[in-house]
């Protein structure tokens, strides 16, 4: 079934469970607090399964679902489409913070992207070169507008068919990934193309889910980033396209109104648009 040609949902998650899974990771928590959440869940299952009377058959059908989920790879791609948003709104979208909003992560960042400089062209293909280029600047800032020395903007995103370096076969390993080095005042001029809106891959489990209750698997064209500076709280965020298709029915929930930018064509042809990230000072 799989070909270079046509990259499966089975690919692209066995990728993503693969570079989860070379981090091994950990969380400090406590045995009273793993226990008052273990009883939440378990009440809700309990209420859910009362609320609805689920029946053996349906059961069943879960069991073998989150079998077939792992099989393919796909549990940090259905946990990051359906879990990832209420992660980040709580640890993330405080009203303590000030700064540029946050949005979810999903499960194709890939660190150590190659260094760029502050104004720049993002490494692409042949392929890539043909779509509407898009110039995407501005500066990276304390919660006052002043520039900050030392910040990067790691930008990652998918081609124009909707396929991630390192997540699909046949890719330059760093294909529109990078980390820009900002100047010393925190600008940024990068030369990307504009994305299309994405299909999250929906040929395995995490599709037939979808499929399930009747629902879509597109998310809005979008742009991710990761910003840090010296001293500062780092975010991971998203942008979004004014006007564009999925960004009010997002599958992945993960589209907030200040992340949307609305580019102009410019008489070079390119589109452009500035957008600034205010990072909070770290706690
Ligand atoms: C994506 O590109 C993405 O951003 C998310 C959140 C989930 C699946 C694929
Ligand atoms: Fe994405």
């Amino acid at each position: 079934m799989t070909t270079t040609e046509n990259p499966t949902a089975h690919d692209s998650g066995n990728a993503a469970t693969d570079k989860f899974k070379s981090e091994r990771v950990s969380a400090d928590t406590s045995t009273e607090r793993a226990a008052a959440i273990y009883r939440d869940v378990l009440d809700a299952f309990k209420e859910i399964v009362h609320k609805h009377e689920v029946t053996y058959d349906e059961y069943r059908v879960l069991k073998q679902w989150m079998i077939d989920v792992g099989e393919y790879g796909e549990w940090p791609l259905w946990l990051d489409v359906f879990v990832e948003h209420e992660i980040e709104d709580v640890n993330y979208s405080r009203n303590s913070l000030a700064g540029t909003k946050g949005s979810i992560e999903g499960p194709y960042y890939v660190a150590g992207s190659p260094k760029l400089a502050s104004k720049c062209t993002m490494p692409m293909r042949e392929q890539d070169a043909a779509c509407t280029p898009l110039v995407f600047s501005g500066q990276v800032t304390d919660l006052e507008g002043n520039g900050l020395t030392g910040a990067t903007v790691e930008l990652w995103h998918a081609d124009e068919e909707g396929y991630y370096s390192q997540f699909a076969p046949g890719i330059p390993e760093w294909n529109l990934r990078g980390t820009i080095e900002c100047d010393d005042e925190g600008h940024y001029e990068i030369t990307t193309l504009q994305p299309a809106p994405y299909q999250i891959p929906n040929d395995g489990p995490t599709g037939w889910f979808i499929k399930s209750y009747g629902g879509h698997p597109w998310r809005p064209a979008h742009l991710h980033l990761m910003v840090k500076a010296p001293g500062r709280l780092p975010i991971t965020t998203q942008l979004y396209f004014k006007g564009g298709e999925w960004v009010e029915t997002d599958v992945a929930t993960a589209v907030k109104p200040e992340l949307i930018l609305d580019p102009q064509q410019g008489e070079d042809g390119k589109n452009h648009v500035s957008y600034n990230f205010a990072l909070d000072p770290e706690a």
